[in-house]
């Protein structure tokens, strides 16, 4: 840790009445710093809720683009504008709108990693941890697009029973653990329980003894009698479980599961966020207030 650099970015914080946000992804340097380390969804509440008018986030894009959205009289700092999510960016505005015409009357529920333009375009946002209830919401008689992961969508196929219009993005990360490297990790540490992100493929999720979002398996770990856990999802949200219980083990399910994008904050970039006051996020007021909807009544569920 850069002590020099941590004390700076905690000074300058309170000289600006900036709050910094780190989501569970982040670099385990970045979460030391921040004020609140969470799931993308509680991190937009966090920030709508504050009293500071300054936000750090330490993301990617459409995470910030989120607490904008919900906040936008708020300044919402994104240290690194490069930092973007892939799967989000695996539909577009436009491929959205072409397959609503092929779906005249579907409801749309995009996954919180989506552009604000795509969230624009839903009638209903959800994320890991919610999806099953929002998909649960819409009326049993109206066709479902869910956009844009499709293994994601195919866990709440399951799971709801529902018929759901599946677009074909997946997480790079998620989507490439295969189930000889869980069965390869379960082999190394048989007392192990399975944690899976439901960004997972259906093969990997069979193997998991639980599968939830990232806020879902940092309870599971704090609430669980057991000691030993391997984590199907990216290595960063292990720095948290390590904090909040240092008398159990953790186990990444392969060797390198680690989202570069969600990486690409370092310490200097924050205090140089904070120092200048950029990048800022913004968003016509068109586009935010269409995609303020959907994440509305998804809160509202
Ligand atoms: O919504 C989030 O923060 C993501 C990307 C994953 C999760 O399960 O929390």
């Amino acid at each position: 840790m850069k002590k020099s650099v941590f004390y700076k970015i905690k000074r300058l914080k309170n000289e600006k009445n900036a709050l910094i946000l780190s989501h569970f992804y982040q670099r385990s340097e970045v979460q030391e710093v921040a004020d609140f380390v969470g799931d993308s969804l509680e991190l937009a509440r966090i920030a709508s809720e504050a009293q500071e008018e300054v936000i750090v986030f330490c993301g990617v894009d459409f995470m910030a683009q989120t607490a904008y959205i919900l906040s936008p009289s708020k300044t919402i700092l994104l240290p690194k504008t490069d930092a973007s999510c892939p799967l989000a960016n695996m539909i577009s505005a436009n491929e959205l709108q072409s397959l609503k015409q092929l779906y005249p009357d579907a409801k749309v529920v995009s996954y919180v990693n989506t552009t604000a333009e795509v969230k624009a375009l839903s009638d209903l946002c959800c994320t890991s941890s919610n999806a099953q209830r929002v998909v649960n919401s819409i009326s049993s008689n109206s066709r479902i697009i869910f956009v844009p992961d499709k293994n994601l969508g195919l866990y709440i196929k399951e799971k709801t029973g529902r018929d759901l219009v599946l677009w074909d993005g997946y997480c790079p990360i998620h989507n490439r653990l295969t189930v000889e490297e869980v069965e390869s990790a379960k082999n190394r540490h048989p007392e192990a329980l399975v944690l899976a992100h439901p960004e997972c493929r259906m093969d990997v999720l069979k193997l998991a003894d639980f599968v939830g979002s990232t806020s879902s398996m940092v309870n599971y770990v704090q609430d669980s009698i057991f000691k030993e856990y391997i984590i199907c999802t990216e290595s960063g949200v292990i720095n948290r479980m390590k904090k909040i219980c240092p008398q159990k083990k953790f186990y990444s399910a392969c060797s390198n599961f680690v989202c570069k994008n969600m990486k690409l904050t370092s310490l200097e970039d924050v205090l140089i966020s904070l120092e200048t006051m950029e990048p800022k996020i913004t968003i016509s007021e068109e586009i935010r207030s269409k995609a303020f909807s959907p994440i509305s009544r998804m809160m509202n569920i």
